[in-house]
C-alpha cells in the first residue's frame, strides 16, 4: 500500500474517532417546553392517546404544555396544532449558588449513578444493625434496582408494617433520587435522637428504592437530559418503555400509548420490564402498607385512580394525608387529588397497581417546578428540605404517620 495511503487511512481514523468522542461528549440536545393551544377539550383524549409528552393541562383554556421532543414535534406539526414556547430549553447545566448554603450531605450537585452505588455501600457499613442492602433485580442493561431495608430489626420478614419509598421511574427527573436517599439518611441519623424517627425505625420496615431506572438515570445524566424512559431496545429499533405505564393493572387503558417512540409507550405486554419485576417480587413477599413514589414536577400530591375519573373507597385516607402534605409544603391546593381528575389520565402507573392489586396506601408526589432544577441542598438541622424544589423530609414522613409507631399527624 502507498505510504500516503495510510498515512491517509489513519489520519482519517483518527479524526473519525476523535470526533465521535467530542459529539458525545459535547452533545448537548435542547429541548423546549411549550404550550400548545386547543380547540375543545376532546382533543386531549386524542393527544393523551397519542402519547404526547404532557406536563400539564388547562382544562378552562384550552392548553396543556409539552415537552417537544422529536415525536412530540413532528405529531403537533402533522396535525397543524399551534404552540408557543415557554421555556427555550430545559437543560440543567450545573451547579448554582443557593441562597441555602449548606448542601444536601455536603453535596453541591445531583449524584452520579457510580456515586449512588458506593453511596448505599456505606449504609450498611455504618449503621448495620439497622439496614440492609437488597438487589431486587436487574435493569434491561444489568443495573442492580437496588432496595436499602430500614428497620431496628433488619433482614427479616416478620410481619411489621411496611413503607416503601421509590424515587426515578422517569430518567430525567433527578431530585427524586436525592430526596430519597437524603431520607434514608435522616431516618438513620436520628434514630434515638428523634422520637418520631425513633418510632419510625422501631415500628416499621421502610424500604427505600432510590433509582427504579437506573439506564434511563445513566442515560440522561450522559446523553440526553430530557430522557424519560427506561432503555428497552423495542423490536421497531426505537428506545424505552414508560416504566409508570407497564404496570399491570388495568394496563393498556387510557393515558399510555402503544407507540413505541411515544414518551408515555405502555410496552409490549403489562409488566413487561425487568425494573417492574423487581418492584413487583418486594410487593408480593411483603406486607407494603404505604407507598410514595417520587417524580418531578409541578407540585401536585396524587393517588389514585389515574386510569378511571371515580374516587377509590379509600379517598378519604389520602385526602387527609394529601392535605396535610399540601399544606406544610406550601402547594397549591387544586393540585391535590385523584390523578386522573387532577392531571390527567393514565394507564398502568404505580399508585394504581399498589392500590388496585395491594390496596395499599399510595401516592404519587410531584416535586418542585422543573423537571432538573438547579441544585439546591438540605438544611437537615431543621428537619427541613428545601421546600420550593425538593419538597421537604419533615413532609414525607407524613406518610409513616397512617401506621402504628408513624408519628403525629
Ligand atoms: O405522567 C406521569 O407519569 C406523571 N407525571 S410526570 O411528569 N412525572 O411524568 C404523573 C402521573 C399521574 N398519574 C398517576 N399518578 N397515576
Ligand atoms: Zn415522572
Amino acid at each position: 500500500m502507498k505510504k500516503w495511503l495510510v498515512v491517509l487511512i489513519v489520519l482519517s481514523l483518527i479524526l473519525s474517532v476523535g470526533f465521535q468522542a467530542t459529539c458525545n461528549e459535547n452533545e448537548t440536545v435542547t429541548v423546549p417546553l411549550v404550550v400548545v393551544y386547543l380547540e375543545s377539550p376532546d382533543q386531549i383524549a386524542a393527544l393523551l392517546e397519542a402519547g404526547l409528552d404532557i406536563v400539564g393541562i388547562d382544562l378552562v383554556n384550552l392548553e396543556i404544555e409539552v415537552v417537544l421532543n422529536d415525536y412530540d414535534r413532528e405529531y403537533l406539526d402533522n396535525a397543524g396544532l399551534k404552540y408557543d414556547i415557554l421555556i427555550e430549553d430545559l437543560t440543567y447545566y450545573g451547579p448554582e449558588t443557593t441562597e441555602f448554603g449548606i448542601m444536601s450531605m455536603g453535596r453541591e450537585d445531583y449524584r452520579q449513578w457510580h456515586e449512588i452505588e458506593e453511596e448505599l455501600q456505606t449504609f450498611e457499613e455504618i449503621y448495620p444493625d439497622l439496614t440492609r442492602l437488597h438487589i431486587l433485580g436487574h435493569s434491561h442493561q444489568g443495573r442492580p434496582i437496588y432496595a436499602l431495608e430500614i428497620s431496628a430489626a433488619p433482614g427479616v420478614n416478620d410481619g411489621r408494617p411496611e413503607s416503601v419509598h421509590m424515587a426515578l421511574y422517569h430518567a430525567r427527573e433527578w431530585p427524586t433520587t436525592e430526596m430519597a436517599l437524603d431520607l434514608a439518611w435522616y431516618l438513620l441519623d436520628n434514630y434515638g435522637i428523634e422520637e418520631k424517627v425513633t418510632n419510625i425505625v422501631n415500628t416499621i420496615r421502610v424500604w427505600i428504592i432510590p433509582v427504579v431506572n437506573p439506564d434511563g438515570y445513566v442515560h440522561s445524566q450522559n446523553v440526553y437530559q430530557m430522557w424519560r424512559k427506561n432503555r428497552r431496545h423495542n423490536s421497531d429499533n426505537s428506545w424505552g418503555v414508560d416504566l409508570n405505564r407497564n404496570h399491570s393493572y388495568n394496563w393498556g387503558g387510557v393515558g399510555s400509548s402503544g407507540v413505541t417512540t411515544s414518551d408515555t409507550y405502555r410496552g409490549p405486554s403489562p409488566t413487561s420490564e425487568p425494573e417492574l419485576w423487581a418492584i413487583r417480587d418486594l410487593f408480593l413477599g411483603r406486607h407494603i402498607i404505604t407507598t410514595l413514589s417520587g417524580h418531578t414536577h409541578g407540585r401536585y400530591v396524587l393517588w389514585s385512580w389515574g386510569y378511571k375519573p371515580d374516587l377509590i373507597p379509600d379517598h378519604s385516607v389520602h385526602a387527609d394525608l394529601g392535605y396535610q402534605y399540601q399544606a406544610f409544603n406550601g402547594y397549591p391546593m387544586n393540585r391535590v387529588g385523584p390523578s386522573n381528575t387532577t392531571i390527567y389520565a393514565t394507564s398502568g402507573a404505580s399508585d394504581d397497581w399498589v392500590y388496585g392489586v395491594f390496596r395499599g396506601i399510595s401516592f404519587t408526589f410531584e416535586y418542585g417546578t422543573a423537571f432538573i432544577p438547579p441544585y439546591m441542598g438540605t438544611i437537615t438541622t431543621a428537619n427541613q428540605l428545601v421546600t420550593e424544589q425538593f419538597g421537604t423530609i419533615s413532609g414525607n414522613l407524613l406518610t409513616f404517620s397512617v401506621l402504628p409507631g408513624g408519628g403525629e399527624r
